[in-house]
């Protein structure tokens, strides 16, 4: 088979930038392809949602790949059972109402199911900052390419437009603590008005905390995952999972909320 080099740069180069321009006005911009972030992306997705999750890392599966210490296995409970089987993703049960899975297979069945419901997965790009209008308004994300952030290049990022994000970056609620540095007397619903840091690990308050904790926090935005316990201040929980995957699905729920508003 006779093969043109310069016709793998132009196939790559044309394809790319037909994907890329079909995604900078979007319905929701998740950021973080870890466990919230990616079932949210599937259900947006699935109920017909134009939606681009952007992973600044080149892998997706955020927390999840590792399962506890690197023991590659993660822990899902009863309420979280349908999430995973929905996805094709087998479960073992030793003990009434806690699953195990293979957390390799878990990431990467909800991704291809996130990316087969019509989700576009972004990796290597970081979310360094948002847009926001009217002054209290979240209107899209601005990105740039980890490796910049890495060589610490002085290059200008772009901005996607989106009608919500959702915060899905884990421990460092990343979006939500843009906001407080960027938009003087910005107030989120804690009891301090600000992010609140997560609390020591307490797997039982975590995982009943957490749907609570995931909600629409300022205008356009919703956190979800452990982005939303760390904004409450809320417990981590380890390397059990039910909860990312309920929050993920509950988030995707109030997105769409808010896109039904908008409509209205
Ligand atoms: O940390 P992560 O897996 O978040 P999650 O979905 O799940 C948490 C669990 O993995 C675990 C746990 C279980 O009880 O507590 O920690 O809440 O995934 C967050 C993803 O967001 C990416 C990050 O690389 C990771 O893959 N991320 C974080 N900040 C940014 C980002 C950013 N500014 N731009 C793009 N991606």
């Amino acid at each position: 088979m006779k093969v043109e080099d310069t016709q793998v740069t132009a196939a790559i180069v044309k394809r790319f930038m037909r994907d890329f321009l079909d995604l900078i006005e979007l319905d929701v911009a998740v950021v973080g392809a870890g466990p919230s972030g990616i079932t949210a992306a599937r259900y947006l997705a699935k109920a017909g949602a134009k939606v681009a999750v952007f992973e600044r890392n080149l892998h997706v599966g955020g927390g999840m790949w590792g399962g506890g210490i690197l023991f590659p296995r993660i822990v899902i409970q009863e309420e979280a059972k349908e999430i995973m089987e929905e996805v094709g993703v087998k479960l073992e049960s030793r003990e009434a109402g806690y699953y195990t899975a293979d957390s390799v297979e878990a990431v990467s069945k909800c991704t291809a199911a996130a990316i087969d419901s019509g989700a576009r997965v972004m990796v290597g790009l970081t979310v360094e900052d948002v847009m926001i209008r009217e002054r209290d308004r979240v209107a899209g994300v601005v990105i740039n390419w980890k490796a910049v952030e890495l060589a610490s290049l002085h290059v200008d990022p772009l901005g996607i437009s989106a009608k919500v994000v959702i915060d899905a970056t884990g421990h460092e609620a990343a979006i939500a603590r843009i906001i407080q540095r960027k938009v003087p007397g910005a107030k989120f619903p804690t009891s301090t008005g600000g992010v609140m840091g997560e609390k020591p690990m307490w797997a039982e308050a975590g995982e009943a905390e957490i749907i609570h904790n995931t909600r629409e926090i300022y205008p356009n935005l919703i956190m979800t995952g452990m982005a939303a316990n760390t904004l409450f201040g809320s417990p981590r929980m380890g390397a059990i999972f039910g909860g990312m995957l309920l929050s993920g699905k509950r988030a995707a729920e109030v997105a769409l909320e808010v896109l039904r508003k908008k409509r209205a």
